[in-house]
C-alpha cells in the first residue's frame, strides 16, 4: 500500500522548454500533484478515479481491477446508481480498497464523436470528478489515465486535457473554496509515465 505521505516525494521533474510555457510557476499547485507509476487500487488516498463505462457495472482495464480488488458489494451499490452518461461522474464507497471513496467516470470511446466533443467529453470527466471530491470534501483524488486504455484516446491528447483541468481548478480556488491536498496522477506503462513526465512541467513549471 502506499499512503499518501510516501506519495509526496514522487514528483521528479525537469522544466519545460521557455517556448512551450504556457503557464507561470507556482509552487503552491506544483506541491499538490504527483504522478505515481503503478496499481491505483493500492493507493490509501481520499479518493480514486475509476474509468468507467455507462452501465457502471465493472468492465475490464482498471474498473475491473477496481471492482476486483473493492469486492461485490461494490458492484451491488453500482447496481443503485442507473448508469452514468459519458463525461459525467458518480460517487460510491471504496469497501474493501484502502481509499475512502470511488469516483466513477465515463470516459469517450475515441472512435466515438468529433475531436471536439470527445475533447470536451473527456475534460468533464476530470471536472466533473474534482467536483466530486470537493463536494464530498476529499482531501485527495487519484485519476488513471481516463479513456487511453480500451477506449483508445491517444495518451499524449488526453494527458494535455488532464493537466489543463486540473491547472484551472487550481486556478478558480479562492478562499472560500474547498481545497484538496493532492491530486495524484496514476499511471500503469513506462510510456504514459514519460508522457505525463514531459507535460507536467508545461502546466506545473517549477519556479
Ligand atoms: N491501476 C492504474 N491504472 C491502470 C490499472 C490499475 N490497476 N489497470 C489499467 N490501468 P482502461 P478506458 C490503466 O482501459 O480506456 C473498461 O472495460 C491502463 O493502462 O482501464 O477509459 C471499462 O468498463 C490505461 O492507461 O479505461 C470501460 O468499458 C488506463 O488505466 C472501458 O474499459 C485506462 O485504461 C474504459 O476504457
Amino acid at each position: 500500500l502506499r499512503t499518501i505521505s510516501q506519495l509526496y516525494k514522487t514528483s521528479v521533474l525537469k522544466a519545460p522548454s521557455p517556448d512551450k510555457q504556457k503557464f507561470k510557476p507556482n509552487s503552491s499547485y506544483l506541491n499538490r500533484i504527483t504522478l505515481f507509476q503503478g496499481d491505483i487500487t493500492k493507493l490509501e488516498v481520499d479518493s480514486i478515479v475509476n474509468a468507467a463505462n455507462k452501465r457502471l457495472l465493472g468492465g475490464g482495464g482498471v474498473d475491473g481491477a477496481i471492482h476486483a480488488a473493492a469486492g461485490r458489494k461494490l458492484y451491488h451499490e453500482c447496481t443503485k446508481l442507473n448508469g452514468c452518461e459519458t463525461g459525467f461522474s458518480k460517487i460510491t464507497g471504496a469497501y474493501r480498497l484502502p481509499s475512502k471513496k470511488i469516483i466513477h467516470t465515463v470516459g469517450p470511446v475515441y472512435s466515438s464523436t468529433s475531436a471536439d466533443q470527445k475533447a470536451k467529453e473527456l475534460a468533464s470527466c476530470y471536472q466533473t470528478s474534482l467536483d466530486l471530491a470537493l463536494e464530498n470534501s476529499l482531501r485527495h483524488i487519484a485519476f488513471p489515465s481516463v479513456s487511453t486504455g480500451i477506449y483508445g484516446y491517444p495518451i499524449e491528447d488526453a494527458t494535455h486535457i488532464a493537466l489543463n483541468v486540473v491547472r484551472k481548478h487550481f486556478e478558480s480556488e479562492d478562499d472560500s473554496t474547498f481545497k484538496l491536498d493532492r491530486v495524484v496522477f496514476v499511471v500503469w506503462s513506462n510510456k504514459d509515465k514519460s508522457v505525463y513526465e514531459s507535460l507536467i512541467p508545461e502546466y506545473f513549471p517549477p519556479s
